[in-house]
C-alpha cells in the first residue's frame, strides 16, 4: 500500500511542534550555524526557489544534529520593502498588517514543509525590537565616523516620491525608468546620510582570501571593491587653478595631449570660457538623463566639449586643452583623467573626434590604433628604454620627488547611499535642532517607532510619507525643539545584521541586548555562520553590506570573528517546465501549496534535491516529481508490514556500508542528487533479498539516512519499526571499512569461450584450484565428458576457459 502524504504530515507536524523537536540545543561541545537568506514576506508566498535552498540547509542541520552537534538553524522575515510601502499608498492600508499576513503565510508554508528551523528564533527586522537594534547599529556607525550627511546625486522618482537606489533603476528608450511601475527617474542632489563603507574596503578586500566561498562570488565582490593603484597628478591650468587627476599610468605621463573632466566636476564653472558656456552647459545637462551604465559603455561614441581653457604639462610645460566628456565619471577617483589617447582605447577614439593631438610614448609598430600592450618607452626623456613595470616605478619616484603627484590607492566601491524616502523602514535615531545640528536619540530610549493609526500619502516635497505625520517629527525635549529626521534605512539594513539577531532571540522577537555580556557568551558560541545558502542575486550587495556591518562590530568587539559567513553556497535556480525563469507574466510559475497537496512535502524535497547539483538551474519536470513521489512508495511498501531479521545473513554488508560511506561523504559536499542515487542503490539491493531475511539495522540505517531529505515519511517508517520518535534525535549510521573489502569473486566457466557454469569463491584462488573447482561444475562436466581438453586457460579471480576438440 502507498503512504497518505496528507495524515502522516499532518500527523508528525504536529507531534514535532508539541515536542519541541527543532529546539536549538545547547548541550554539546561542537556546534553548527546553517544559515538561509531569510524571504522577503511578498503577497505571492514562498516560491519553489525558496524551497530549493531551504532543503538543502535543512538536510544540513539535520545531518549535524544526527552527528552530535548543537545547530543553530533559524528563520525570519526580511520585512521592510517597496512593495508593502506601494500597497499602502494604494489602498490606504497599513503596510504593517499586510506584512504581518504575509509573514503568517509563509510560517504555515515553511512548517508545511518540515524545515527543522527552531521557529522560537524568528524575527521580523520590520518589529520594533529587532529595528531599535537597527538603530542602536546605526549609531555606532555615526559615532564611529562611518555614518555622515551628505549632498549626494540620487535616482529620483517623482512618481514614487523616493530615491531609488541604481540597481532599481532600468533604461527604457534611453531614458531613466523605475523598475518598479516604470515611471520617469531624474538625477536631484539631496541631503542624505551615507555609510562610508570605503573606509572598510581594503579589510573587506582582504577578508574574502579565507573564506570557503565559490570563487566566482569573491571575484564579484573583488571587482566591486574594485581595488586600484596609481597616482594622483597635479596639473596646474592657465588660469592658476591646480586640477588633480588620477592615473594607474603615470609612466604614460609624456603622452598626455589634453585632460578630461567629468561634466559634473565643480571646477568646471572656473576653467570654462566665456564663449565656451552655452554649450558648456547643454552638455552638462544632456549628461544628468543618462545613467551610470550607460556611461560605463565604452562602445558608444564619444562625445564631449571644449572648455576654451588650458592646463600646463607639470613636466615639458606644454599647453594642454581641457575637455570634458561623459566617459569621466565624477565620483570615481577625482573625476578628472589625464588622456594618454595612443595607448587608451576611450582617449584614443575621443582624440579621433575632435582631432586631439596623438604622441606614442611606446614602441609599437603601427600607429593607425593605440598600443595597448608592454614595449619599451620613446618620447618619454628619463624612461625611455624601459618597459611598464620599471617605467611606472621609475614615475613614480620622479613625479612624487618633483612633488607633482602622489601615490594614491582608489576604489570602486562607492559610500553607501543610505537614506529612502519611504515611510515603511526603519526611522533613523536622529533629531535635529533648530540650528539643524545632528543629535543622536538616546540609546535609553531606543526605538524610535513608526507612527500608526494614519492615512500614509505621498508627501510631495520628496520628503518622505513621514513628514505628513507633524505630531512625529516636531517634539519637544528640555524646552527645545527638534525635528526627526524624516528618511528612513534602506531594506539592505535589518538584512546586514539579522544572522546576529537569532543568537539575541529565544522567543519570536524578543532580542537581548547586542551589546551584553550574555550577548557576547552567545555570539563566542555560534558565530560565524558555517553554511550560509541563497541566491547568487545576492552575490555583491547584501553580502558586501552584512560583511562590513559585521568588520565594524568586530572592530567594536561586539562580535568575535571580523567574517560573518564562512562557507557559502549559492543555489541554481529552478526554471519553469520550458526552461525560462518562472514568472507570474509567463504563466509557468509552479506553487509549492500545489505540489504539497498533490504530491506531498517529501516528495517535492526529494524531487528538487535530486534534480541535479544543487548549484545548477535547472528546469521543472512534473515526470521528475511523480518519478519522485513513486520511489518514496517504493521505500514505505519496502518497510509498511514486514518484519525483518535480528540475524545479519551478511548479503547486504558491503553494499549497505558502502552506501553509508558514499552518502555520508555526498552529503558533507552537499552533493544531494548523487546522494540519493546511493540510497537507490541500496532499496535495489534489498529488493533483491527475500525481505524477511535483511538484517533490521541495514533498514533502520536506510531510514535514518533518508529522514534528512524526506522527514515526513522518515519519522513514519521509523515508528513503524517500533521506535520512538524522533529521527532528528538518532545517532547518523556508522560505516565498518572492514566490510567494504570484498572477500569473494564470481568467476565464470567456459568451454570453447561459451560461458557454462559459474561460482562464487573466495579471492586469490590458485589456478589448479580454480580448474578443480570448474571441473566439478555439473553441466561443464557434461561439456567436457569424453572430449580431450587441449588447453585450459584462466584468469585468476575471473574466467576459466577449456578449449576442447
Ligand atoms: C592615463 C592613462 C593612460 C590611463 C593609459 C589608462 C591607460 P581604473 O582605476 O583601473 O579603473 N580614469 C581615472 N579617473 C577616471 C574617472 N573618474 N572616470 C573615468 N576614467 C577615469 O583605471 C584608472 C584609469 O582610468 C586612469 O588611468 C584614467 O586613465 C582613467 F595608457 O590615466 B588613465
Amino acid at each position: 500500500m502507498d503512504f497518505s502524504h496528507r495524515a502522516i504530515e499532518k500527523k508528525w507536524r504536529l507531534y514535532w511542534e508539541q515536542n519541541k523537536t527543532y529546539q536549538t540545543t545547547n548541550t554539546h561541545d561542537k556546534k553548527s550555524y546553517i544559515l538561509d537568506m531569510f524571504p522577503y514576506p511578498s503577497g505571492s508566498g514562498l516560491h519553489v526557489g525558496h524551497v530549493k535552498g531551504y532543503t538543502a540547509t535543512d538536510i544540513i542541520a539535520r545531518y549535524k544534529r544526527m552527528n552530535g552537534y548543537d545547530v543553530l538553524h533559524p528563520i525570519g522575515y526580511d520585512a521592510f520593502g517597496l512593495p508593502a510601502e506601494q500597497y499602502a499608498l494604494k489602498t490606504g492600508n497599513d503596510p504593517r498588517e499586510f506584512t504581518l499576513k504575509n509573514i503568517a503565510v509563509f510560517r504555515e508554508q515553511l512548517q508545511k514543509l518540515g524545515f527543522s528551523y527552531d521557529y522560537e528564533k524568528e524575527v521580523n527586522t520590520s518589529h520594533p525590537n529587532f529595528y531599535k537594534t537597527t538603530q542602536w547599529i546605526f549609531e555606532q556607525l555615526y559615532q564611529q565616523g562611518l555614518a555622515e550627511l551628505r549632498y549626494a546625486d540620487v535616482n529620483w522618482c517623482p512618481e514614487l516620491g523616493t530615491v531609488l537606489a541604481n540597481e532599481e533603476v532600468i533604461v527604457v528608450d534611453n531614458k531613466m525608468v523605475s523598475e518598479v511601475g516604470g515611471f520617469p527617474v531624474v538625477k536631484k542632489p539631496m541631503r542624505q546620510w551615507v555609510l562610508l563603507i570605503t573606509k572598510y574596503a581594503d579589510k573587506l578586500l582582504t577578508g574574502l582570501d579565507a573564506l570557503d566561498w565559490p570563487s566566482s562570488v569573491k571575484e564579484l565582490q573583488r571587482n566591486w571593491i574594485g581595488k586600484s593603484e596609481g597616482m594622483e597628478i597635479n596639473f596646474l591650468t592657465t588660469f592658476g587653478d591646480e586640477l588633480k587627476v588620477f592615473t594607474t599610468r603615470p609612466d604614460t605621463i609624456y603622452g598626455v595631449t589634453y585632460l578630461v573632466l567629468a561634466p559634473e566636476n565643480p571646477i568646471i564653472s572656473k576653467l570654462t570660457a566665456v564663449e565656451q558656456k552655452a554649450s558648456v552647459e547643454a552638455y552638462q545637462e544632456l549628461t544628468q538623463q543618462k545613467t551610470e551604465l550607460e556611461r560605463k559603455d565604452d562602445s558608444r561614441p564619444k562625445t564631449g566639449v571644449f572648455l576654451g581653457s588650458y592646463a600646463l604639462h607639470p613636466l615639458t610645460g606644454e599647453k594642454l586643452p581641457i575637455w570634458i566628456a561623459d566617459y569621466v565619471l565624477n565620483d570615481y577617483a577625482t573625476g578628472a583623467v589625464m588622456a594618454v589617447p595612443a595607448h587608451d582605447t576611450r582617449d584614443w577614439e575621443f582624440a579621433q573626434k575632435f582631432n586631439l593631438p596623438i604622441k606614442f610614448v611606446l614602441e609599437s609598430k603601427s600607429q593607425i590604433k593605440p598600443f595597448i600592450g608592454d614595449a619599451k618607452h620613446i618620447n618619454s626623456e628619463t624612461l625611455n628604454g624601459l618597459t611598464t613595470t620599471k617605467a611606472l616605478s621609475v614615475s613614480k619616484k620622479i613625479l612624487s620627488e618633483q612633488k607633482i603627484g602622489v601615490v594614491k590607492t582608489n576604489y570602486k566601491l562607492r559610500d553607501w547611499l543610505f537614506s529612502r524616502q519611504r515611510f515603511y523602514g526603519e526611522p533613523f535615531p536622529v533629531l535635529y535642532n533648530d540650528q539643524d545640528e545632528i543629535i543622536l536619540v538616546d540609546p535609553a530610549q531606543l526605538p524610535v517607532t513608526l507612527p500608526s493609526g494614519e492615512y500614509i500619502k505621498p508627501s510631495g516635497t520628496g520628503e518622505s510619507p513621514l513628514a505628513n505625520f507633524p505630531d512625529w517629527v516636531n517634539i519637544e525635549q528640555n524646552n527645545q525643539h527638534y525635528r526627526r529626521e524624516t528618511n528612513t534605512m534602506p531594506q539592505w539594513a535589518g538584512s546586514s545584521w539579522y544572522f546576529l539577531a537569532y543568537i539575541l532571540t529565544n522567543t519570536p522577537n524578543e532580542l537581548i541586548d547586542i551589546n551584553s555580556p550574555e550577548a557576547r557568551e552567545r555570539f563566542k558560541k555560534w558565530l560565524p555562520v558555517d553554511l550560509y545558502v541563497g541566491g547568487q542575486e545576492h552575490a555583491v550587495l547584501h553580502l558586501l553590506y552584512a560583511r562590513f556591518w559585521n568588520q565594524v562590530l568586530f572592530d567594536q568587539k561586539i562580535v568575535p570573528y571580523a567574517e560573518p559567513f564562512q562557507k557559502l553556497v549559492n543555489q541554481g535556480m529552478i526554471l519553469g517546465p520550458n526552461g525560462e525563469k518562472m514568472s507570474k507574466s509567463k504563466g509557468n510559475v509552479i506553487n509549492p501549496d500545489e505540489i504539497i497537496e498533490t504530491h506531498g512535502a517529501d516528495a517535492l524535497r526529494l524531487y528538487e534535491m535530486f534534480m541535479g547539483p544543487i548549484d545548477a538551474s535547472l528546469p521543472w519536470s512534473y515526470e521528475g516529481l511523480d518519478g519522485a513521489m513513486k520511489w518514496l512508495n517504493r521505500v514505505y511498501r519496502l518497510v509498511s508490514g514486514n518484519q525483518f531479521s535480528h540475524e545479519n545473513n551478511h548479503h547486504l554488508d558491503f553494499v549497505y556500508h558502502q552506501v553509508v560511506k558514499n552518502y555520508t561523504e555526498m552529503i558533507t559536499d552537499l552533493k544531494f542528487n548523487t546522494a540519493i542515487s546511493q540510497l537507490m542503490v541500496l532499496v535495489n539491493a534489498m529488493y533483491k533479498e527475500e525481505l524477511v531475511t535483511i538484517y533490521q539495522p541495514y533498514v533502520e540505517g536506510l531510514i535514518l539516512m533518508l529522514s534528512v531529505i524526506t522527514p515526513y515519511l522518515g519519522e513514519e517508517m521509523w515508528s513503524l519499526l517500533g521506535h520512538e520518535p524522533s529521527v532528528i534525535l538518532q545517532p547518523w549510521p556508522v560505516y565498518d571499512a572492514e566490510k567494504l573489502v570484498l572477500t569473494t569473486t564470481t568467476v565464470v566457466f567456459q568451454v570453447n569461450g561459451k560461458v557454462r557454469g559459474k561460482a562464487v569463491v573466495k579471492k586469490g584462488l590458485s589456478q589448479q584450484e580454480l580448474i578443480a573447482l570448474a571441473k566439478k561444475d555439473s553441466h561443464v562436466e557434461a561439456y567436457l565428458s569424453g572430449k580431450e581438453i587441449v588447453k585450459e586457460i584462466v584468469v585468476l579471480d575471473k574466467i576459466v576457459n577449456f578449449v576442447i576438440e
